[in-house]
């Protein structure tokens, strides 16, 4: 099937075309040369047309099997029952392919994947820092450009994913089970530092008990721990969908309640800004075999106790600006 041009995968992106939104997306996760040469056309041409920064956007995470796409499939159903549109990217670290296409069932998410008003989509994660992938940022865009009026982005709560969302949505979601002691282990992770809302899930059966305790304990430990800054802690079960709509409404109060969009758009944007920015350096500049090779060396007489953190940095910064000896 021949490419086509970035002005039409634009054109199809803005007007709809569903099609259009998922070969695009598997463009801004290609690294072929002439893929990304396309990829980046098509983002300057759909941000020439103004179509960003309209969405909500949505993180939601937690660790394996807690109900992030169960809940995800719910909700969004909610959200298109109330006649809005939603995309979901889905960032699974195992998820399968098979020549181009990816298997949807991978998502759990039956209900919202056959909605015409919903585009869901699990994208495998890129290895880069924070499970989410570093395709991640173009690929919200590209919902965004198609007009969605939220996005969500499902990631696997492992070590550092929740950061990684951190400044690529308006709010990040995070999903616990009651019981087994959680509640401390996300606070040792940090990752309670950056929630805005704490969802305890499969607040069903015998759980539901535990769930009201668990909400309690949360409740307490986020107000010692951000103030009142603190994120709202609900209850709820995907399964049995209750408690779904105090999430969205939740959200809504939130979000009204933000009265500068535009500057809180800006704050974030500067944010992703800079740690992408970091990333991408940080690639370009090992992208040098020698430059490399100067790292790994360094990086050996630090394991081997040599070097501190901090000369390490100094020597490496200065034998970049020394002068080449080559
Ligand atoms: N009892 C109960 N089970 C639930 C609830 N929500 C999800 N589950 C079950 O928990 C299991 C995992 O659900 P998923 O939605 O796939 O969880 P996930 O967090 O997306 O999992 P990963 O994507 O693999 O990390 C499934 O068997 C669900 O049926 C709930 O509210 N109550
Ligand atoms: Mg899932």
């Amino acid at each position: 099937m021949a490419q086509p041009s970035a002005e039409e995968l634009a054109a199809g992106i803005q007007g709809g075309d569903r099609r259009a939104l998922a070969r695009a997306i598997t463009l801004v996760e290609s690294s072929l040369p002439s893929d990304r040469q396309l990829s980046e056309q098509l983002l300057a041409k759909l941000e020439a047309n103004g179509s960003g920064g309209k969405a909500l956007r949505l993180g939601v995470t937690g660790a394996p099997g807690v109900g992030k796409s169960t809940f995800i499939d719910v909700f969004g159903m909610s959200l298109i029952d109330r006649g809005q549109t939603v995309a979901v990217l889905s960032i699974d670290p195992s998820s399968l392919r098979t020549g181009g296409s990816i298997l949807g069932d991978k998502t759990r998410m039956p209900r919202l994947a056959n909605q015409d008003r919903a585009f869901v989509r699990p994208s495998p994660a890129g290895g880069a820092s924070g499970g989410v992938a570093r395709s991640t940022p173009d690929a919200v865009s590209l919902c965004e450009a198609a007009g969605y009026d939220v996005v969500i982005v499902e990631t696997v709560g492992v070590g550092q994913t929740e950061v990684g969302v951190r400044h690529l949505v308006d709010f990040v979601l995070l999903l616990v089970i009651p019981g087994a002691g959680d509640e401390l282990q996300a606070i040792k992770r940090g990752i309670l530092e950056i929630v805005d809302f704490v969802l305890v899930n499969k607040a069903d059966g015998d759980l539901a008990e535990l769930a009201a305790k668990a909400q309690g304990e949360y409740t307490a430990a986020l107000g010692l721990f951000r103030g009142h800054d603190a994120p709202e802690v609900l209850t709820m079960s995907a399964l049995e969908r209750r408690g779904i709509d105090a999430v969205r409404e939740s959200i809504e109060r939130r979000r009204a309640a933000l009265a500068d969009s535009v500057k809180l758009r800006a704050a974030r944007e500067t944010a992703l800004f800079w740690s992408l920015l970091e990333t991408a350096v940080l690639d370009w500049l090992f992208a040098k075999p020698e430059i490399s090779k100067q790292r790994d060396a360094i990086l050996r007489r630090i394991a081997a106790g040599e070097l501190s953190a901090q000369r390490a940095t100094r020597i490496l910064i200065s034998e970049l600006n020394a002068p080449s000896r080559r």
